[in-house]
């Protein structure tokens, strides 16, 4: 019987060559350069836009094998995400060793001298689900993966240099309080929320990692921008079987930078990729992110008569007691292929180390082991989750472990096992195989921890008195934004019995600023704090910016007839510093400027806020700036920039708009600057190094 679903008649829709049957069903014919599609089992598809039916208007068949599998494929589509850091974003690249560490160590990545090695980075938000949004407040994860000659090793950090909590033990209580209530399932993303903060001012370990995570190091402006840290003491070990103390730090080629939580809030809304996104392009523009990997070295002398136990995840050792000695840099140059494959898939675990790299005794290291194997198998399904390409070694492997689900290595021969006297398959390797540290154990069976783990407090007050003013401001400002989200003021009050160990003034101003009645009594500390460390500029993001504006992105709101001299102006200034320019106008399309070029933009104006970028500019034509005074997007556009103290460059043409978006003559600052010449875009670029103008902070936030 003839078939009507095997006529074809091609059209084409636009550009595109396609095949319309009777009934209107559409097949793209591709250019002719493209393979034909087959089933999973290599069979070639004719039709994958109709199931097969028993007529035109009959049920379906169970005979459309092409059917069943395409659905059965996408039914299983997903797997489980992590139970933390479900959010991630990944990319590839190197790591190229400068300066050799061969007297502390054997492993040898860290001793040849200009040797690179693959590495795969994914960063992360902890809390969030996967399709959650980007600037949640929260720790950014770090891992890095390193596709060693001698196995991999991944340093599986964070951007922070400590941890909520001392005891691996004590993980499922940390991460159950801060993801969502599980009778609500809300709220998703945030530690904003009673039970955080009930387990947190319970928990008075968690004090040091608190004044972290409500500074603006957990709202980072772009993973291009901030530190990494391997959190623990690690051991490096010599030739001589010697260990030294080792403590991971990742430096940005960039320098530090965040952005304010009000900004966070409004990012979230108008572009929850924003940091997957700001890597992706950098990358792909060819401006690859660069880290300088340093190591703080010490030995069993300095650890013994440090204040803290170096096996304490919620210490970190000051950098001026022990300098970040630079090693090497790594350097992001390749976007992933396929997300799911690499992203998804890649399986961290703070176990894989190699020879010459150690453990040591950290109680929260030790449970890490054991965790993250267990949890590859429950995502990935299968043991054999290091075939896949992402996670497999990229130097030769041999071992004797076969089958399982999805076995993609298969060894050959008869020989599965050792010893065996065939003469085939692999022995152990007696030389250069991996060696534990031999460190001594004593002591009896106890659930206690050691001594010097008591102080919860002094640390957390050292990282608070090394912030500038501004910084110390936004710390208050989380905290009260925060408990003004708990509803039992008993939990309030009990965050701030535990700040009043930290800092009084910060105690109170919280206090104030959530309208506690009556302050409550500090906390009662397991080990009396030492109020005299002195402050570590190295804590401070402020005290750590750039010199440049390298790698920041301006957004210039343009109209019909927008000076072209200043805008090519501009243009050229900000290639110069290596940033970028977004164009934001009425329409996607473009605008023409005076001299008659079309100018496409990057964004519609309402797609475009200017929470996006780290300066913005006004460029209107009189007509255009005009016609913007009546809309609200580009009032928010210049009031936006005004509040989270941006630079704002303005043409005279768009006074008035200033004055929309709230800002009087009087209110004018060194923030705000008049461009009239191509000399003044110069000096805006060479302003807005300072990132931001945080004086003006203090008119536009009163509570
Ligand atoms: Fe963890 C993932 C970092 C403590 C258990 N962790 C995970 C990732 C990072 C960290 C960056 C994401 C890796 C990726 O991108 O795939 N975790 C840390 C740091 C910690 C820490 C810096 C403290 C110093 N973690 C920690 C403890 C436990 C875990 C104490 C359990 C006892 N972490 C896990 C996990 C995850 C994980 C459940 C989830 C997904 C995964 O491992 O692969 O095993």
């Amino acid at each position: 019987m003839k078939n009507d679903n095997y006529k074809r008649e091609q059209k084409k829709i636009g550009d595109v060559k396609v095949e319309i049957g009777p009934q209107g069903q559409t097949h793209y014919l591709g250019d002719g350069s493209q393979p034909g599609m087959t089933t999973k089992q290599g069979t070639p598809v004719a039709d994958d836009q109709n199931t097969l039916k028993a007529g035109q208007r009959g049920p379906a068949l169970m005979q459309d094998f092409h059917f069943r599998e395409k659905i059965f494929h996408f039914d299983h589509e997903r797997i489980p995400e992590r139970i933390v850091h479900a959010r991630g974003y990944g990319a590839h690249g190197y790591f190229e060793l400068d300066t050799p560490l061969t007297n502390y160590t054997t492993a040898k990545i860290l001793t040849r001298k200009g040797q690179r090695t693959p590495v795969f980075v994914r960063f992360s938000t902890v809390a969030g689900a996967k399709g959650s949004f980007d600037l949640a407040r929260d720790v950014r994860g770090f891992a890095v993966k390193f596709y060693t000659e001698e196995g991999n090793w991944d340093i599986v950090g964070n951007n922070i240099p400590v941890f909520f909590i001392q005891d691996a033990i004590r993980f499922p209580d940390l991460v159950h309080s801060v993801k969502e209530e599980p009778d609500r399932g809300f709220p998703q993303a945030q530690s904003a929320h009673d039970n955080f903060w009930d387990f947190a001012s319970l928990s008075p370990e968690t004090v040091h990692m608190l004044m972290w995570i409500m500074s603006d190091r957990a709202i980072p402006r772009s993973f291009r921008f901030m530190e990494g840290f391997g959190v623990h003491s690690f051991r490096l070990v010599n030739a001589d079987g010697k260990s030294t103390y080792v403590k991971f730090h990742w430096k940005p080629k960039l320098g530090l930078q965040s952005v304010v939580w009000n900004e966070a809030v409004k990012i979230n809304g108008a572009d929850p990729d924003y940091h997957r996104r700001d890597l992706w392009e950098a990358i792909t523009s060819g401006n690859f992110p660069e880290w300088e990997l340093g190591v703080q070295l010490f030995d069993d002398d300095f650890a013994d008569k440090f204040d803290f136990d170096i096996l304490d995840a919620t210490k970190l050792i000051p950098e001026e007691l022990i300098p970040v000695q630079p090693i090497g840099r790594m350097v992001l140059d390749r976007v992933v292929d396929n997300f799911f494959a690499e992203t998804e898939q890649v399986a961290f675990m703070t176990h894989n180390v190699v020879p010459g790299i150690s453990f040591t005794d950290d109680p929260l290291l030790q449970g890490r082991n054991f965790s993250y194997l267990d949890t590859q198998v429950k995502r990935l399904g299968s043991t054999n989750f290091t075939h896949l390409p992402i996670n497999a070694p990229k130097c030769p492997f041999h071992t004797l472990q076969q089958d399982g689900h999805m076995a993609m290595e298969n060894p050959k021969g008869r020989v599965n096992y050792e010893p065996n006297s065939w003469g085939e398959g692999p022995v152990e390797n007696r030389d250069r195989g991996y060696r534990h540290y031999p460190s001594a154990v004593e002591g009896v069976k106890t659930f206690e921890r050691g001594e010097r783990f008591a102080d919860h407090y002094s640390q957390a007050r050292q990282f608070y008195i090394s912030q500038t003013d501004t910084e110390q401001t936004h710390i208050k400002d989380a905290f009260v934004f925060e408990l003004s989200k708990v509803e039992r003021e008993d939990i309030r009050a009990r965050v701030v019995s535990q700040l009043l160990n930290v800092d009084k003034t910060l105690a109170e101003n919280v206090a104030k600023g959530i309208g506690l009645e009556s302050m409550p009594d500090a906390a009662p500390p397991a080990r009396t704090p030492k109020m005299d460390l002195p402050a570590s500029d190295k804590l401070s993001i402020l005290k750590n910016g750039p010199t440049s504006f390298e790698g920041r992105k301006i957004g210039v709101l343009i109209t019909e007839g927008t000076d072209a001299s200043l805008l090519d102006a501009l243009m050229k200034a900000a290639k110069k510093e290596n940033a970028l320019v977004e164009l934001v106008a009425p329409v996607v399309g473009g605008v023409t400027t005076s001299d008659g070029k079309k100018r496409p933009a990057q964004q519609k104006l309402n797609g475009g806020p200017s929470v996006l970028y780290d300066a913005i500019i006004l460029l209107a034509s009189a007509e255009g700036a005009e016609q913007l005074l009546n809309e609200a997007t580009a009032r928010d556009f210049v009031a936006d920039a005004w509040a989270h103290a941006k630079f704002i460059g303005y043409c005279h043409n768009c006074v008035p708009l200033l004055r929309k978006g709230g800002i009087t003559e009087s209110d004018e600052d060194e923030g705000l600057i008049h461009l009239e010449s191509a000399g003044d875009m110069q000096q805006f670029i060479e302003k807005c190094r300072a990132l931001r103008f945080w004086p003006r902070e203090a008119k536009t936030h009163i509570i």
